[in-house]
């Protein structure tokens, strides 16, 4: 039957994330925040621990955990802050290149062309707010290799991996953004890089001793060494439904991410209304507070079970789509209207860079953007309901 309860082993994971958040990320989370310096140091102590790559597969240097104790794990990071947890996290999808300047929603229109030459593929193209760019070994490209208009988005499509030293690859400039600034974002521009058949398998061996980036790429190299011999990934046609299955895994750690800091600006919050007076009470005695305090707890709750069943369905084997977008959509809303009532509750302080509010105010945004808008979110719970009811 239904179980609420975590296993022990969950308990400890959980803890020792939430250990580590503490003691670890929120001292330095102000300096990574001013001066959007990548958080190594940090990346490589959440690796020692066993707190990153949560749910790549064992073979491949992960702890071989499910969507929903990666979920559990990214909560408890993005409580210490979404920017160093964004720089954790992302490095289980990769440095994932789908966006570019001119299509971000439409992935359908996206415009870096592959195009078969010999047993080679060559890349041109720009991709745009690409996280982890700067520092990322390997890339997840996704490239039109049918040039036909005709062809349908399903078939169009195919999915890469490139090394990021190969020649003809700019990276941009790191992004200044609004915020989670310790995360690294930028434009790459792909110039006729040439994606080889020879040399992955000695390339891909070298990375998994010498770096932690981009296990899930390997994982993904492998499957395609396997498969084709090539760094296609699946066949030529495959790349969109790969893209937009690798959404069904990656927005519920999004989403848990969001709820991470609508739990921080909870408990911020809380902490200022039991310390500050005002008419000769504590703020939390006026009910117009404590019901801000109220309308924050109901949304995490809310929020955290719907991340918690869109990551449960996916590691079932379910299809997810319909819950993943609406725990992503849910918990961006809850995140951002937590963050304002936290600067709300904490009056002048709370506009003030010297109290954590603002920052979590400035963190929040993103989750209303990045792994598919508020709108997008929309766009799929609404089509995926409407196929179910016709
Ligand atoms: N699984 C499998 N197949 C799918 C899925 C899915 N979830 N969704 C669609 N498909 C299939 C369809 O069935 C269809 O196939 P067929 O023709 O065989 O039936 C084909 O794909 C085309 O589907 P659509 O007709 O629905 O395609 P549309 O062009 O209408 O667009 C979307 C669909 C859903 C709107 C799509 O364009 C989309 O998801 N847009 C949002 C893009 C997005 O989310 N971008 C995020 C970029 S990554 C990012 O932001 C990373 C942030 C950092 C995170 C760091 C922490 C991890
Ligand atoms: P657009 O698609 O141009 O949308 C503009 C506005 O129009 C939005 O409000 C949108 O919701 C709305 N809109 C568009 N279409 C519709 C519609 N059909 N119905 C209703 N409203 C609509 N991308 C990657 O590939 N990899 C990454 O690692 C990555 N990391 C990111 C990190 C950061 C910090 C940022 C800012 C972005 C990142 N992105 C990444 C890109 C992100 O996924 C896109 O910005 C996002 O998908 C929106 O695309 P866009 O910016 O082109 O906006």
């Amino acid at each position: 039957g239904y179980s609420f309860e975590l296993s022990d082993e969950q308990k400890e994971m959980q803890l020792l994330a939430r250990k580590f958040a503490r003691e670890e990320i929120i001292p330095v989370a102000p300096h990574h925040d001013q001066t959007g310096e990548y958080p190594w140091d940090l990346l490589k102590k959440c690796w020692t621990l066993g707190l990153m790559n949560t749910h790549i597969s064992e073979d491949y240097g992960g702890l071989g955990l499910g969507i929903f104790d990666a979920c559990m794990i990214t909560e408890e990071l993005a409580y210490g802050c979404t920017g160093i947890q964004t720089a954790i996290e992302a490095n289980s999808l990769g440095a994932y290149c789908v966006t570019e300047p001119g299509a971000g929603s439409d992935v359908a229109g996206l415009k870096t062309r592959a195009e078969k030459k010999g047993d080679d593929y060559v890349l041109n193209g720009q991709k745009m707010w690409i996280t982890n760019g700067g520092v990322a070994n390997w890339f997840f490209v996704l490239a039109r290799t049918d040039a036909d208009p005709k062809t349908p988005t399903s078939k169009a499509f195919s999915g890469f991996i490139v090394d990021g030293d190969s020649p003809g690859i700019v990276r941009g400039r790191k992004e200044w953004n609004m915020g989670q600034r310790a995360s690294d974002t930028r434009g790459i521009t792909f110039e006729d890089v040439v994606v080889p058949k020879e040399g992955i398998v000695m390339v891909m061996v070298m990375a998994m001793v010498m770096v932690m980036v981009m296990v899930m790429v390997m994982v993904m190299v492998m499957v395609m060494v396997m498969v084709n011999g090539m760094n296609l990934l699946l066949t030529e046609g495959a790349g969109f439904k790969i893209a937009m299955g690798a959404f069904d895994k990656t927005r519920p750690p999004v989403a848990s991410g969001a709820v991470g800091l609508a739990q921080r600006a909870l408990d911020e919050a809380t902490k200022y209304a039991m310390e500050r007076k005002t008419f000769g009470k504590y703020i939390y005695e006026h009910q117009a507070v404590a019901f801000m305090l109220a309308d924050m707890a109901i949304g995490i709750e809310a929020a955290r079970l719907a991340t918690q069943l869109s990551a449960w369905k996916v590691d079932q084997g379910h299809r997810n789509t319909y819950y993943a977008s609406i725990a992503k959509a849910l918990s961006a809303d809850v995140a951002n209207k937590a963050a304002t009532d936290c600067v709300q509750i904490m009056g002048g302080n709370g506009f003030n860079g010297e109290y954590p509010a603002e920052k979590l105010m400035r963190d929040a945004k993103i989750y209303h953007i990045y792994e598919g808008t508020a709108q997008i979110q929309r766009v799929i719970i609404a089509r995926e309901l409407i196929t179910k009811a016709q």
